[in-house]
């Protein structure tokens, strides 16, 4: 920065005592060692020269003061550069530029200060508000050892330039001036991006507009123009051009909104205008809603959200039928249901309280569709999606139709496309059903038709992918149960037959329900003739089971020769008329959920052996009991806890036991929304790895003690613990994951290596994927865990 210094700073010291401070300078106002400015509600500042800039406090709504640098003679006062927006501080704070030559920010409320200017060099004599909007440190000589114009937030002004490797960085939100979601940089080999940060990190993660330029600078000059410069100054790129002959008459600002959209602002200095107030000149990118199109991430307006892009008042966030903002405050966090999503349990009965909502010139783009199908009619699709646990929207289009679910990205409304969206949403009550809600019972002949059109589709393969692996696993293991005996059982355990009566009696009428499943009821029972032994009564619902006495004979003897200390023991069963029930062992501490998302969270040192206790548990199920068991639905809630906190693994060998070809595709696969691994979706086998997948998803959620998805997580990024955790290991930034957790804290290589391991388990590809052998090793320390690739991509 130029310095129309005069002779020396005696001199000017001496007039500045002599006389009033307008007459000493030209184009500065010099700030001295020792002075100071208080954060109150009366504002106090440095105002430049002019009176056009200042310097000093700000006050944010309530939240406190922000140490900024704002246009001062406009009643906005809108800031153009500011410290650091994520720090407020409270009334009777001060900045103050220190004897020697430091700005120091002092909070009151933490008695910390902080310093401002930390990479100023010494011999700093005064600073001074320049009339440019730059703030200064300057030394004798006038040469300024420290700029604001240096350090841009989200704004650049005339006369200030952008160097490589400068980053502006959109607020949070209007008011919010900490960083938020969007920056703009000239990178180092001189490309001029704009891109999306993996929020609250700052790292990047999609870019929405690149400029392949060899820029040296982006320059913003006083007639208005911005353009990047090659080093020899030669223009290579004009992003914004002066079309204003009186510039002069204008302040001008350029900032990166929190919007994402970099606008060129101009304001008439003039107090005669009758309308005054900023106005954009220029903005790029043209439509952020179609330029931001991420793989990771929600998109433009954040998960579940639509863009709606107005030539006139620029893009803006919106939420689909049923969904409302998860933070009113902060709109591009995105968009949650407004109800309690369909259940994949009872699903028969759930679809009559669902309908499909049309939404046209809709669209969400690049959200994974998990099923797509080709030549079936529009009311096929819309009945396809309704009875549907998976599906929360559904698009038609010419004879296709795509299934997609929550969390949906990069959501966009336009006006001239013939988009039609269908969202699913519950009924606010039966009696007031809209679309299609009413139709799901009598048109089945209907749907058997268009079941013959959706056979000759794509899914087809789907579909017979997996009777096909079903009816070869069934044969594997049918074959093995024929030849052993039912009843005695390997290492001393013995299954018991129990018959219905003693059971009713045991239950005392089925009267205490222990919980509920999509093809189960559990009731707590007490063996008179066991010394009062208390078990867990599982009866199957009778439409569940297979019919065929045979069968389930055979599964029930599969799982009850089974024994480890990491399952649940099945004691008896009983087998009588359509009566089909387990009996199992009680677990008198209840489920993992209950302690992982409940009240009282158990410690990171029991987490790490409930982790290990199931690893071993599924090792067990997948090498070394008599016959493989694939679990197929490995969850928090199918892992119960005894009395000493052991884990004990639920539900093994059901997958089996429960008919799996009544009904069409997606209800065909067993599982668990959210730990379902991609080959349930794809045209793959289903292997031993679908559990890998989802005890990596379970072993997230037990070392960050979170569900995989959450919808009221604090920012769009944290909503998919999945994704989350990759960013945070990526971005060697795990403390994230568990906040408050101080034995976790304390324990960071072992969380660390946890966290690998989960994500190895997670990969896309199964083969990717570690054994449970390897998982085991992995978490016990005896081998070492190689770099995870990003499990979310391909
Ligand atoms: C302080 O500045 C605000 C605008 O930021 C203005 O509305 C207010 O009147 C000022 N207060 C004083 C005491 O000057
Ligand atoms: C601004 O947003 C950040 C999140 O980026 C949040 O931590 C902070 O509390 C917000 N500040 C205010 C004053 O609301
Ligand atoms: C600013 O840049 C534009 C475009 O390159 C040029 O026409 C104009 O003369 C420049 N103005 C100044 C003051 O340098
Ligand atoms: C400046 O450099 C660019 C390439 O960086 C080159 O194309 C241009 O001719 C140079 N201009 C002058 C005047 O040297
Ligand atoms: C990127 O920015 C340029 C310049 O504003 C614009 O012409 C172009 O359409 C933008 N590209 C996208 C994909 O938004
Ligand atoms: C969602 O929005 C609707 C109206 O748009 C409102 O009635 C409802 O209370 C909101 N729900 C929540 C949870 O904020
Ligand atoms: C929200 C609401 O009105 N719910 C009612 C819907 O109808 C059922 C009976 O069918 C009532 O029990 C609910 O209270």
């Amino acid at each position: 920065m130029v310095f129309t210094l005069s002779y020396s700073l005696c001199f000017l010291l001496l007039l500045l005592k002599l006389l009033p401070f307008s007459i000493i300078a030209q184009t500065y106002k010099n700030i001295y060692l020792g002075s100071s400015l208080i954060a109150q509600d009366s504002n106090s500042s440095w105002a430049s020269q002019s009176g056009e800039f200042a310097f000093g406090f700000q006050k944010i709504g309530n939240d406190g003061f922000l140490l900024a640098i704002w246009f001062n003679k406009i009643p906005e006062r809108t800031i153009v550069w500011s410290f650091d927006g994520s720090i407020l501080v409270q009334q009777g704070s001060t900045v103050e530029l220190t004897a020697d030559g430091q700005l120091l920010l002092h909070d009151i409320s933490t008695g910390k200060d902080i310093s401002v200017s930390s990479s100023a060099g010494t011999g700093v004599t005064h600073a001074a508000m320049l009339d440019s909007g730059n703030f200064v440190l300057a030394n004798q000589n006038s040469i300024s050892s420290w700029e604001s114009f240096d350090r841009p937030t989200d704004t650049i002004l005339p006369t200030q330039t952008l160097s490589r490797g400068s980053i502006l960085f959109a607020s949070h939100t209007r008011t919010n001036y900490s960083k938020g979601r969007f920056m703009l940089t000239l990178e180092s080999d001189g490309n001029l991006v704009f891109y999306t940060t993996k929020f609250p990190l700052d790292s990047r993660n999609f870019i929405y507009n690149k400029t392949e330029v060899s820029g040296f600078e982006v320059i913003f000059n006083q007639s208005g123009s911005i353009y990047v410069t090659a080093q020899n100054g030669s223009i290579l790129y004009e992003l914004s051009s002066n079309v204003v002959s009186n510039m002069q008459d204008y302040y001008q600002r350029a900032t990166l909104g929190y919007d994402g959209v970099l606008r060129h602002y101009i304001y008439p200095k003039s107090d005669s205008r009758v309308e005054r107030g900023w106005s954009t000149l220029f903005f790029t990118p043209p439509n952020i809603c179609t330029s931001v199109l991420e793989g990771t991430g929600g998109g433009a307006c954040g998960f579940n959200s639509l863009c709606r892009n107005d030539d006139l008042e620029g893009p803006s966030c919106h939420c689909p039928e049923g969904y409302n903002f998860t933070d009113p405050k902060d709109l591009l966090k995105g968009c949650k249901q407004d109800f309690v999503s369909q259940s994949c349990g009872e699903e028969s009965q759930e679809t009559d309280l669902f309908y499909l909502h049309d939404m046209r010139s809709t669209d969400w783009a690049g959200s994974a569709n998990y099923e797509f199908f080709d030549s079936v009619s529009e009311d096929w699709c819309r009945k396809s999606c309704l009875g549907d646990c998976f599906c929360d929207i559904a698009f038609f289009k010419e004879q296709m139709c795509w299934k997609k679910s929550i969390p949906l990205s990069n959501g966009r409304i336009d006006l001239s496309s013939d988009w039609k969206a269908m969202v699913k949403i519950r009924n606010r009550n039966s009696s007031s059903t809209t679309v299609g809600a009413d139709s799901g019972k009598k048109d089945n002949s209907a749907l058997i038709l268009h079941g013959i059109v959706f056979l000759i589709s794509c899914s087809l393969f789907v579909f017979l992918c997996l009777i096909a692996t079903c009816l070869l696993v069934y044969r594997i293991y049918h074959r093995i149960a024929k030849v052993s005996k039912l009843y005695p059982g390997i290492q001393g355990v013995t299954l018991r037959c129990f018959t219905y009566m003693e059971l009713k009696e045991a239950t005392d009428g089925f009267k205490k329900e222990l919980g509920r499943g999509a093809f189960a009821t559990v009731f707590k029972g007490v063996l008179v003739s066991e010394n009062g032994k208390y078990v867990a009564v599982k009866r199957l619902l009778d439409t569940m089971v297979r019919e065929s006495d045979m069968e389930f004979k055979a599964e029930v003897s599969t799982i009850g020769r089974t024994n480890h200390r990491n399952l649940v023991q099945l004691l008896g069963f009983c087998n009588e008329g359509q009566h089909r029930i387990l009996v199992y062992e009680l677990m008198s501490n209840g489920t993992l959920a209950s302690f992982l998302f409940g009240e009282s969270k158990l410690n990171w040192h029991r987490r790490k052996q409930i982790a290990l206790g199931i690893a071993r548990g599924l090792l067990y199920l997948h090498e070394d009991c008599s016959s493989q068991i694939i679990h197929c639905d490995i969850k928090p809630e199918n892992v119960l806890l005894d009395d000493t906190f052991t884990a004990r693994i639920a539900d093994f060998g059901l997958a089996k036991l429960l008919k799996t070809d009544q009904t069409r595709t997606i209800t065909a696969i067993r599982g668990t929304k959210g730990y379902l691994a991609p080959e349930w979706f794809k045209c793959l086998p289903i292997t031993v790895k679908v559990d890998v997948y989802s005890y990596g998803i379970l072993l997230l959620e037990i070392i960050c003690c979170r569900k995989n998805f959450e919808a009221k997580a604090n920012d769009e990024n944290e909503m998919l613990l999945a994704d989350w955790a990759y960013s945070c290991y990526n971005q060697r930034k795990l403390h994230l994951l568990v906040d408050n957790d101080d034995e976790a804290l304390d324990d960071m290589k072992k969380m660390e290596k946890s966290v690998m391991t989960a994500l190895w388990c997670i990969q896309q590809d199964p083969s990717l994927r570690p054994t449970m052998k390897d998982v085991m090793q992995m978490l016990e320390g005896t081998v070492d865990i190689s770099i995870p690739p990003n499990p979310s991509s391909l």
